[in-house]
């Protein structure tokens, strides 16, 4: 997928990118809550055979506002960020995991 495909923000991501990250929510929604807790995201990456300790502390880089959940708004960001930002500690395992189990 190229930078262009995900569009200009995170809040115009096209719908194959939303239905991605609607998807990858789903999985670590374990309960239904619409909302992510760390444990939960957790038993995501254990379920997919992804439990490195880096892998683990993405959930804080995923967790934009800090209050210790993940919302459908943070995996926007961070699908859009994981395609767009430069930087190398953009955070990847918790979405390559969605991919590789
Ligand atoms: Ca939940």
């Amino acid at each position: 997928m190229e930078r262009t495909m995900v569009g200009k923000t995170p809040e115009t991501l096209p719908d194959p990118v939303q239905n991605l990250a609607c998807a990858v929510f789903a999985l670590m929604d374990a309960d239904g809550s619409g909302k992510v807790g760390k444990a939960e995201f957790e038993q995501y990456l254990k379920a997919r055979n992804t439990s490195s300790a880096g892998a683990v502390e993405e959930f804080a880089k995923l967790d934009c506002d800090g209050d210790g959940t993940l919302v459908r708004d943070d995996i926007d960001k961070a699908i859009f960020r994981f395609f767009t930002a430069p930087e190398p500690d953009c955070p990847q395992q918790w979405l390559r995991a969605f991919f590789t189990a």
